[in-house]
């Protein structure tokens, strides 16, 4: 059978296997390898990988020879009369013993590196890293600084109305900056679902599960900017959360930890100074003229069927938390985008000053949204 296969592998054969094959001898094989990373764990890895890809391949080829081979020279035709011999105990305890001592000899290279990679002991830096559907979020615990890394790829790129950019889904607001030659650890969890943070070139992949803190390090020596992603399937924007890392040197590391310790003392200024309810609103209507009255109309009314009326709203006359969640989540499925990306203060008055006027503050609660309210709702919930 197997000689008959030969048989009809004429020449038309041969050119329609060239015609199908040729575009594969053409692809750029080596862009399918792993990558080699820029950390000496991350080379070390690659090494591994190339050592054992090599054993396999020899393994496969010896292997599979030996099977092609015994098809093609005992076929009935050429030995008509069979072997009668069962076993061969030599043969036995050869491929037994050779098997083992080939995978000793993968181990051992192996568990030396993944004891390097698993050593958990503290860093130069430790930065806490926490997944969110959908973004990450990044603590220094030595330094206080805290913020959240989203997405920032354009969402007419994302719906095919604009062409793509270079870092299409590779890029963030806010990258996670880390200064070379120091030893960063970073502690990674989450806080709804199982995430997972992936950054090819310091080889670290490492689940980011609720309730548990799983450790990964790096040292990098060579400055500039790595992209990962999740690599957990943790729901509908999965694909949204990006990760990116930026390597500088350690005094323009110092720098930016400065300028992002005094961003967060404007910001606690802000939200913990006693607003009055004036200011708030005085405030507020700057905002809502700004953002909101192309729908919602300059007197509160909205449009009739289009755009609810603020005005009477339950929501806005009596339900402060669903106010809130609305212009930090929007609404699903309708015009009624998320502000999230607006400031706590500007939420909080543009909250107020939609609950105070036109009258609402007569028929609802009348209660005031500060900012400390929104800096609440954005803190995780645990
Ligand atoms: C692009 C149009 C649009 C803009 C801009 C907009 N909204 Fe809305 N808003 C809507 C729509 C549509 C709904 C109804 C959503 C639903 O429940 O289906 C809504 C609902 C609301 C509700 C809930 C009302 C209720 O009774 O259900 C509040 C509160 C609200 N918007 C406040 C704001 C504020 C404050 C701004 C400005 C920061 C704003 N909106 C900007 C379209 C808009
Ligand atoms: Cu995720």
């Amino acid at each position: 059978m197997f000689l008959n296969f030969f048989k009809y592998l004429n020449k038309k054969i041969l050119f329609v296997i060239l015609f199908i094959t040729a575009p594969l001898i053409n692809a750029d094989w080596f862009a399918l390898n792993m990558t080699r990373g820029i950390t000496d764990i991350s080379n070390e890895v690659f090494e591994l990988h190339m050592l054992i890809f090599w054993i396999c391949v020899v393994i496969g080829v010896l292997v599979f020879g030996v099977m092609f081979y015994s098809m093609y020279a005992h076929t009935r035709e050429k030995n008509p009369v069979p072997a009668t011999f069962d076993d061969n105990h030599k043969l036995e305890i050869a491929w037994t013993i050779i098997p083992f001592l080939i995978l000793i000899a993968m181990a051992v290279p192996a568990s030396k590196t993944l004891i390097k990679m698993y050593d958990d002991t503290a860093g130069d830096i430790n930065i806490q890293v926490t997944g969110y559907q959908w973004k990450w979020q990044y603590r220094y615990l030595e330094d206080d600084v805290s913020f959240f890394s989203n997405l920032a790829t354009d969402w007419d790129e994302i719906n095919n109305l604009v062409p793509k950019g270079e870092n299409y889904l590779q890029e963030v607001d806010e990258m996670v900056v880390i200064p070379t030659g120091k030893k960063v650890r970073f502690l990674i969890t989450a806080n709804d679902v199982i995430h997972s943070w992936w950054m090819p070139a310091f080889a670290i992949k490492q689940d980011a599960i609720p309730g548990f803190v799983n450790t990964a390090w790096t040292k990098v020596d060579v400055p500039g900017i790595y992209r990962g992603k999740c690599t957990e399937l943790c729901g509908k924007n999965h694909g949204f959360m990006p990760i990116v890392v930026k390597v500088v040197e350690q005094n323009e590391y110092e720098e930016w930890v400065g300028i992002k310790k005094e961003e967060a003392q404007k910001l606690a200024e802000l939200t913990t100074k006693e607003w009055t309810a004036e200011e708030l609103v005085s405030r507020g209507q700057s905002v809502y003229e700004v953002n909101c009255v192309a729908c919602h109309q300059t007197n509160g009314q909205g449009i009739a069927g289009i755009f609810p009326a603020l005005v009477g709203s339950d929501i806005v006359l009596n339900n402060k938390e669903r106010n809130i969640e609305i212009l930090m989540e929007g609404v699903q499925g309708a015009a009624m985008n998320s502000f999230s990306y607006l400031s706590e203060v500007e939420i909080a008055s543009v909250i107020t000053y939609t609950r105070q006027s036109w009258g609402n503050d007569e028929k609802g609660d009348g209660e005031v949204v500060v900012p400390k309210d929104i800096v609440d709702y954005k803190e995780p919930k645990i």
